[in-house]
């Protein structure tokens, strides 16, 4: 009796014990599961606002595109001459508009030698390819390289010479893979071509374009080292006092140019414009914490708002 009456305070006292841990546990599992609900809601909200805020810059940037081809659908039915004086060529932004920030700019495309002008129809042009290795030179490039590029280019399957290269060539790699023998579908196609590597992609990308069709260079907007090419009697310093001029006074026709070109003129004005029908628009654009930016080639006909050849949006 004696031992029973001095043992139930100690019993109760483990009870209560007992109870204050399992009610602490409770406690503490319920701050647990508050704290994941929580957590988890913070979460959805997040990827919701994120999901908010790109649907809103995608949509603007769509909006700048549309107001880009319109801006180059103004200007064709202005005048046929294309040059960066004219409205089109001014950088926009950033603007605010409707919670989004938004800039942009328009580059001509035909401001650069286009690849595929090399060998529009499978075979090459002698005349666009001498430029080609002249440009090339200028960029201080090796002139193998237009051998390489004028392979993958044209329909049949003989080596131009000791650096051109077939299917023989990609064939022997670790990892094989055939010519295309057609047009570029980008410029960053170069890198399968024999000898392009991530240096030369470097040096040539301000000055080189894959674009679906044969085109005319823009002496309008032409990188000097482009224009340097396309006048064989001239050096890279007169080409850029050429640009100088022209950014101050823009040739007005082909006439003007070869005029004021004076002895280092063209050898030939084919292939030559002072217009352009591809531009490449930029987008970027901001919405709370998202940025997105999109690139599209435009194709402009002589009427209405230009086509959307390509979209790409990142
Ligand atoms: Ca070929
Ligand atoms: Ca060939």
């Amino acid at each position: 009796m004696i031992g029973r009456a001095r043992a139930a305070p100690v019993c109760r006292g483990r009870q209560h014990g007992v109870a204050l841990v399992l009610a602490l546990a409770v406690v503490a599992l319920a701050a647990a599961a508050a704290s994941a609900i929580l957590h988890a809601q913070s979460g959805w909200l997040r990827v919701e606002s994120l999901r908010s805020d790109r649907a809103q810059a995608l949509a603007a940037a769509d909006a700048a595109l549309d107001w880009a081809r319109a801006a180059l659908a103004r200007e064709a039915r202005a005048t046929g001459v294309d040059h960066r004086l004219e409205p089109w060529a001014a950088h926009i932004g950033p603007l605010e508009v409707e919670g989004a920030t938004v800039s942009g700019w328009l580059d001509d495309a035909q401001g650069a030698f286009n690849l595929n002008g090399i060998a529009p129809q499978g075979r090459v042009l002698p005349a666009q390819l001498d430029r080609y290795r002249r440009l090339l030179a200028v960029l201080g490039l090796p002139a193998g390289l237009a051998d390489a590029l004028a392979d993958w280019l044209d329909s049949d399957a003989r080596a131009s010479g000791p650096d051109g290269a077939e299917d023989a060539f990609y064939l022997a790699l670790a990892a094989p893979y055939l010519a295309a023998n057609q047009p570029l579908a980008e410029r960053g196609e170069l890198a399968r071509v024999r000898g392009y590597d991530a240096q030369v992609l470097e040096r040539l990308r301000p000055h080189v374009v894959a674009l679906p069709v044969a085109t005319a260079v823009n002496v309008n907007t032409a990188t000097p080292e482009v224009l340097c090419a396309l006048l064989p009697g001239s050096d890279l310093g007169a080409a850029r006092a050429l640009v100088l001029e022209r950014e101050r006074r823009p040739f007005r026709s082909l006439a003007d140019f070869a005029a004021r070109a004076g002895d280092r003129g063209p050898d030939s004005l084919d292939g030559l414009a002072v217009g352009s029908a591809w531009f490449i628009a930029q987008v970027r654009v901001r919405a709370g914490e998202v940025v997105v930016s999109a690139e599209a080639l435009l194709s402009r006909a002589a009427t209405g708002a230009p086509s959307i050849v390509w979209r790409r949006r990142g």
